[in-house]
């Protein structure tokens, strides 16, 4: 005698084979999908079928369906296709540092991808304990920047109390994922965000057996505040190639606001005359550092 039962649950992360999901009541458990599903990833919503045997063979956990994603945020794979990382995020937090350098076009290329899919852009500048003249000129530099446009800046440090507050208030309600280049202090920002971190990981690093101090999987963690935090392995780059000029161009929000002033519908923002966008260049309504990200992602040249 079996008997099968269907509850739904979360995906937590997604290990290649194999996915750690947790259910209703909070455990982790391990399943394997069916392969028709396509990829599933780290926040996404499936059900999942339990069944009680009497037999003594241990049957896996099988993934029956994923329900519709309100977004997904996905690169671009070798094969220049478009490959999902997250589901059902609500925000991107694009954290930068002075140490690794601060890396403006990945910021730019995670705020084209936050419009694309729909979401909020937070930008993170942490590790400001390590802010020294000129890092710090250039630390200025990206908050004027990302506020002009809009975006919410937060200055952090993990190293003291620097931003954490002010950070912890921006993931409520929220699904947020933590995203940049390798080092920059995501998991760290996790851990201090998080209470419990170290109970999750610790269950989570018995449930998969790997190891629990480098983020290899994007992984899902619930906030008490309600809403959820992913922590995401860090990017050298961060491809959009699966995305048009138009996309692009609709990313770069305040590019994308002043191209309605433009004389021709079809201004490429090069040499045409009239065209808003160049106007804005020359008045600081655009910051040139945007503008070039701008081009050269249009032209997939980065
Ligand atoms: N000085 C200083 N060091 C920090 C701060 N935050 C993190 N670090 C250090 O930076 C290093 C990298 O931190 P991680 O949190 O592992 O970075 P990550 O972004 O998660 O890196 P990946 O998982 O590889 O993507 C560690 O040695 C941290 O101790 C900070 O605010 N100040
Ligand atoms: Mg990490
Ligand atoms: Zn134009």
């Amino acid at each position: 005698m079996t008997e099968t039962t269907t509850q739904t649950g979360r995906v937590i992360a997604n290990y290649g084979a194999e996915l750690i999901l947790a259910d209703p009541a909070g455990n982790y458990l391990k399943a394997a999908p069916l392969k028709k599903l396509g990829l599933i990833v780290c926040g996404d919503e499936v059900s999942f079928e339990t069944v009680d045997s009497r037999q003594s063979v241990e049957q896996p956990i099988r993934v029956t369906a994923v329900q519709p994603r309100s977004s997904t945020l996905a690169r671009t794979d070798r094969r220049k296709q478009a490959k999902a990382i997250a589901a059902n995020v609500t925000q991107l937090i694009a954290v930068t540092a002075p140490k690794p350098p601060f890396d403006p076009l990945l910021i730019d290329r995670y705020s084209v991808a936050s419009r694309h899919i729909g979401v909020e852009l937070l930008v993170v500048i942490n590790k400001t304990d390590l802010l020294d003249h000129d890092t710090e000129a250039a630390a200025n530099s990206l908050e004027k920047i990302y506020s002009d446009i809009g975006y919410q800046v937060i200055r952090c440090s993990t190293e003291g109390n620097t931003g954490l507050q002010q950070l912890t208030k921006a993931l409520e309600s929220q699904v947020s994922i933590l995203v940049g280049q390798s080092g920059v202090g995501k998991s760290s920002l996790l851990n201090r965000l998080l209470p419990d971190i170290d109970t999750k990981t610790g269950a989570l690093s018995e449930i998969s057996g790997l190891g629990k101090h480098t983020t290899t999987v994007t992984t899902w963690y619930d906030l008490p505040s309600g809403g959820a935090i992913i922590d995401s392995a860090g990017v050298r780059q961060f491809a959009l190639d699966h995305l048009s000029e138009i996309d692009v161009q609709a990313g770069f929000k305040e590019i994308s606001d002043l191209s309605m002033d433009c004389k021709f519908n079809d201004c490429k923002h090069v040499h045409e005359p009239e065209c808003a966008v160049l106007e804005g260049l020359r008045n600081n309504a655009v910051a040139r550092q945007r503008y070039d990200h701008f081009l050269a992602m249009r032209q997939k040249e980065t």
